[in-house]
């Protein structure tokens, strides 16, 4: 299969919404599983799209437009990945913090967790402290997950703990946080429960975090 995940990623890195959803479709219909389309197909080309930004081969609409393609192919993955989430081990509210657009990891993180078991309410992306606070009160979620991938808007994790905090609702509540800056060190450090290094790791701390 490998000359198909090259062929695959090469279409998220060319932006081709077409052709990923094709050839994520024709992965599936000879075998892949899910993860594997993800892990083998999809991921690394978003890896080759950041190295290029970076270098400046690509700039942000290319970049954007690989984003979108990349989010064409999860959809197709969604109810593969999502597929056991009849029982709801836990409600899990998502965002990623203020500031802060990037949100393809925290809905791979989403999806992966439904597909555990867990309820996820996705507050979207460039969530206000005080809006984690708001849906805190309103969904009595076990699990508050934070993604952030600017280093400038890793702070506004502190802050949204902090928020939980001041609220007098910390204890209601575990906290999580990831995304590609974000370290172990630093979840210690802002007083997160626990870092979720990648979806397959995140999934494994949010049992964790409620005892399964
Ligand atoms: Co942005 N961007 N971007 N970008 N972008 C990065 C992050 C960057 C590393 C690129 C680079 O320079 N090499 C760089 C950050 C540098 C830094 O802060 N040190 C960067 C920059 C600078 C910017 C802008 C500032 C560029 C500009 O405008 N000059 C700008 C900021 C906009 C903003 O947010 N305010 C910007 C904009 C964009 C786009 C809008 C064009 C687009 C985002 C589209 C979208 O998300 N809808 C974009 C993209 C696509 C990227 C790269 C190329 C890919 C990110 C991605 O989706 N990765 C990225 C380079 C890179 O990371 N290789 C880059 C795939 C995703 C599955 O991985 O999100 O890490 P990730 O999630 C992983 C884990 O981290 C973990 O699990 C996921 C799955 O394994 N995880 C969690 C994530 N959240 C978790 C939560 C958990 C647990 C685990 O618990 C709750």
């Amino acid at each position: 299969m490998t000359e198909l995940w090259e062929k695959l990623s090469e279409s998220v890195i060319l932006g081709n919404t077409d052709e990923t959803k094709k050839l994520t479709q024709q992965a599936l219909d000879e075998g892949a599983q899910a993860h594997e389309i993800l892990e083998k197909g999809l991921l690394p080309a978003m890896d080759v799209v950041g190295q290029r930004m970076k270098s400046g081969e690509m700039f942000i609409p290319e970049v954007l437009l690989s984003a979108r393609t990349m989010g064409a192919g999860m959809e197709i993955l969604r109810p593969l990945l999502s597929e056991n989430d009849a029982d709801g081990i836990g409600t899990v509210i998502m965002g990623t913090v203020e500031g802060d657009l990037h949100d393809i990891g925290k809905n791979l993180v989403g999806m992966m967790l439904e597909g555990s078991g867990f309820k996820v309410v996705d507050l979207g992306a460039g969530v206000k402290p005080q809006a984690f606070v708001e849906a805190v009160k309103d969904y009595k979620p076990r699990i508050v997950g934070m993604s952030a991938l600017l280093t400038t808007t890793m702070p506004k994790m502190k802050e949204t703990v902090d928020a939980i905090k001041e609220a007098g609702i910390r204890e209601q509540v575990k906290i999580m946080a990831g995304g590609a800056p974000v370290t172990q060190e630093f979840c210690d450090k802002i007083g997160a429960d626990a870092y979720g290094d990648n979806a397959g790791s995140a999934v494994e701390k949010a049992k964790a975090l409620v005892n399964r």
